[in-house]
């Protein structure tokens, strides 16, 4: 198994709990941590190794205030890129998000500040998002002359609706606080600290086996974009493998002579 604090990253930096949460924060706070090339490959890097390393669930947080604000503009203004090296740029975007997304371990996105282009597009490819009362969202891909590169056509317009999403690029539009719960850009919104409910959010998940937590965090997406026939297919096999896991049978087990918590309504 691949220990995940042994990987070289340059904007990011880990920690790890004991119970196999990873923090994963983008530290690159003077630059409100847009995403360079270099961003991008630590992405890669580390959820390439995720998934065979010791991690069981992984927040993704922020240095500063702000958690991310997307393309790096100086960047991409200084490479002057041509269609085909920023088409290359976004096929490595799509690497990272996809590693993310379909990877197999609950990522848990630590919201604050401006989530915007292509930080909505890092944010909207982790599994759970936590805003606090600074965060805000917005594509302003339209006001500089560009468009979403790195997968928003499909993530993005898929938490909100295709017509949000033009509208977000058109006009500018900005949500926040409960408006940005209610579109489905994210799941939970707190008065304090987005970081502190991630954790308690991984923590949770973290105690899943992670067989399930592998078939919750890739098969949910790959079944949403199979036909309803393969979809019900594919969803059978997966719970053909995951349902009859010998590490379920204790739980199963505590079930049946009743020392397994019920399921009750909490305030979570
Ligand atoms: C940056 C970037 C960046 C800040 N690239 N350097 N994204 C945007 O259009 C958002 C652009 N950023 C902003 O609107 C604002 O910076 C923020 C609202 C995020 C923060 O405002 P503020 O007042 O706290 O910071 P600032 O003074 O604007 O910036 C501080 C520094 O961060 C400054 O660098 P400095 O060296 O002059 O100190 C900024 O240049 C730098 N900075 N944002 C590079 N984005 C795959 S396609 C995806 C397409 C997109 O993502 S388009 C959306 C781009």
């Amino acid at each position: 198994m691949l220990d995940i604090l042994q990987i070289k990253l340059t904007h990011l930096h880990l920690e790890l709990k004991e119970d196999g949460v990873l923090i994963a924060t983008l530290n690159r706070p003077d630059k409100r941590n847009a995403l360079n090339e270099a961003s991008i490959e630590d992405l890669i890097t580390l959820f390439s190794a995720v998934p065979r390393s010791q991690t069981r669930a992984v927040v993704l947080a922020a240095e500063g205030d702000h958690f991310c604000a997307g393309l790096d503009l100086i960047e991409h203004h200084q490479a002057d890129r041509s269609p085909a090296d920023f088409m290359h740029v976004c096929m490595r975007w799509h690497e990272a998000f996809n590693k993310m997304e379909y990877g197999g371990v609950p990522i848990i996105a630590a919201l604050k500040g401006a989530v915007v282009g292509g930080g909505l597009e890092l944010a909207s490819s982790a599994h759970i998002r936590v805003a606090d009362s600074s965060t805000y969202f917005a594509l302003p891909e339209g006001q500089r002359g560009l468009f979403t590169g790195g997968g928003a056509t499909i993530r993005v317009a898929d938490l909100v609706g295709k017509a949000r999403m033009i509208d977000m690029m058109l006009t500018g539009r900005v949500y926040k606080g409960q408006e940005a719960v209610d579109i489905g850009l994210v799941q939970y919104l707190v008065d304090g600290s987005s970081l502190e409910k991630a954790i308690e959010l991984a923590h949770f998940a973290a105690q899943n086996l992670p067989l399930s937590n592998f078939a919750i965090c890739s098969g949910i997406s790959h079944m949403q974009n199979m036909s309803g026939l393969d979809a019900a297919y594919a969803e059978a096999v997966l719970a053909g493998l995951v349902n009859t896991q010998p590490d379920a049978r204790a739980r199963l087990e505590a079930f049946a002579n009743k020392t397994a918590a019920r399921i009750r309504p909490t305030n979570q």
